[in-house]
């Protein structure tokens, strides 16, 4: 099959708990595909496997269609369970090399990461991408959390996509007000790299309207991309 090429321009992660009241997480997932979210990861915590399992094969035939990779978020045994293009780990879950030997080389692997070290280090260890953050105070990262993070900054995003040259991410906070100047702020004429692109949970998965939210995230995402 090979590793499949992702367009991370606009992430989405998902969260049934933020979905509006009485809103449908396929229904929502669908219309954000709809308004151009590019990658799909599947976040679920604290569920039976079976479940996860469940929700994930769903995900997967709705991401198909749309053309849409999909990722898992911690869980190898849900990935291979349905067939997905890889996995989303953190800095507390499996190490990156063990999951990279589990998996083998056409896996997607993304690490996420907040502070320079740990960018380079997944980087050496064959990272297909990072996902960097909380850029900003989020409600989003839950309770069950292993580790608390402060929020980063739109310069520190900077310090730590400069040191890398690998696919990034930028998440945690971000919606259309904030969205420009992330962008560009995360401009450095020195930097070797810049972000491929945003995730983001609640601006999408609690609007009544994803897929208006995603348009907007993507029209700028897309401009931004454009213009550099
Ligand atoms: N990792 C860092 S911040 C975050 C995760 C999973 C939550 C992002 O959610 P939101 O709603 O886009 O701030
Ligand atoms: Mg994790």
């Amino acid at each position: 099959m090979g590793k499949a090429t992702i367009d991370y321009s606009l992430y989405l992660v998902t969260g049934r708990e933020f979905l509006p009241p009485g809103k449908d997480y396929y229904e929502s997932l669908e219309e954000s595909l709809q308004g151009g979210v590019t990658v799909v990861q599947v976040r679920e915590k604290n569920i039976d496997t079976g479940k996860f399992i469940e929700i994930a094969r769903r995900t997967k035939e709705i991401t198909d269609k749309y053309g849409v990779p999909l990722l898992i978020n911690d869980r190898i045994d849900v990935h291979l369970a349905v067939g997905s293009h890889g996995i989303h780990i953190g800095q507390t879950d499996m190490p990156l090399p063990l999951a990279r030997t589990l998996l083998g080389p056409d896996a997607i692997i993304g690490l996420s990461v907040s502070t320079p070290s740990e960018a380079q280090l997944a980087v050496q260890q064959g990272a297909d991408y990072v996902g960097i953050g909380p850029v900003w105070a989020t409600g989003s990262k839950d309770v069950s959390a292993k580790v608390k993070l402060a929020p980063e900054g739109v310069g520190r995003v900077l310090e730590i996509l400069a040191g890398t040259g690998v696919e990034a991410v930028a998440i945690g906070g971000i919606h259309l007000p904030n969205l420009a100047q992330l962008l560009h702020g995360s401009i450095s004429p020195t930097s070797r790299n810049h972000l491929s692109g945003i995730a983001t949970i609640s601006d999408i998965v609690g609007s009544p309207t994803p897929k208006d939210a995603a348009a907007a995230l993507r029209a700028v995402v897309d401009s931004f991309k454009r213009a550099r």
